[in-house]
């Protein structure tokens, strides 16, 4: 499944989520995600987006709940938008924070693991994150269109997000 195979102008998300990065220090918070869809991975704190929530409220909400600590200085980073072979169609809002109160520790869902800047884990997150996000720790807005086949990824295009 290509990315020119999707009518991009009509794609509807079943499900739309978050994920949130702290970059300070030279290192960027991540989890060992336990549970849930890509449990097994190395990804951000993230989750869906419940009903009446902001994708804002949700992405502090989710690395509260996941890592106990409260991000500062959060800020929208970029949009990434799935299709999987399976019919999934999942919006990503993605935030970056400079900052966070607290010390993380790990929860039912996660883990928490501080990796430096030139060592991202990238064999172990999911296969579309190396190409955004390098943009992401540059502060460019992005957005992205990724299909996917289970976790294999089959096609992408990135561009710096037009309005911003
Ligand atoms: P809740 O119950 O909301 O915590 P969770 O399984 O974490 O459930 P869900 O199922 O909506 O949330 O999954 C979305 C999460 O998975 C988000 O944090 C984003 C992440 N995710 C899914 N596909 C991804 C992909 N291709 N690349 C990536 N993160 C992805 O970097």
């Amino acid at each position: 499944m290509k990315i020119r195979d999707i009518d991009w102008t009509t794609w509807q998300p079943q499900r739309r989520a978050t994920l949130l990065f702290i970059v300070r220090d030279g290192q960027v918070l991540l989890i060992h995600k336990k549970r849930g869809l890509g449990a097994g991975k190395v990804n951000g704190p993230g989750g869906h987006v419940e009903d009446g929530e902001t994708p804002l409220a949700c992405a502090v909400r989710e690395v509260e709940e996941e890592l106990g600590i409260t991000p500062l200085g959060v800020e929208p980073c970029g949009e990434l938008r799935f299709q999987f072979t399976d019919g999934l169609a999942l919006l990503v809002y993605v935030f970056r924070a400079d900052d966070c109160r607290g010390e993380p520790r790990e929860s039912d869902e996660a883990a928490p693991l501080w990796a430096p800047l030139d060592k991202v884990p990238f064999e172990r997150m999911w296969a579309d994150d190396h190409t955004w996000f390098p943009m992401m720790l540059r502060g460019e807005p992005f957005d992205g269109w990724f299909t996917f086949d289970g976790d294999t990824l089959l096609d992408f295009e990135l561009k710096r997000a037009q309005n911003a």
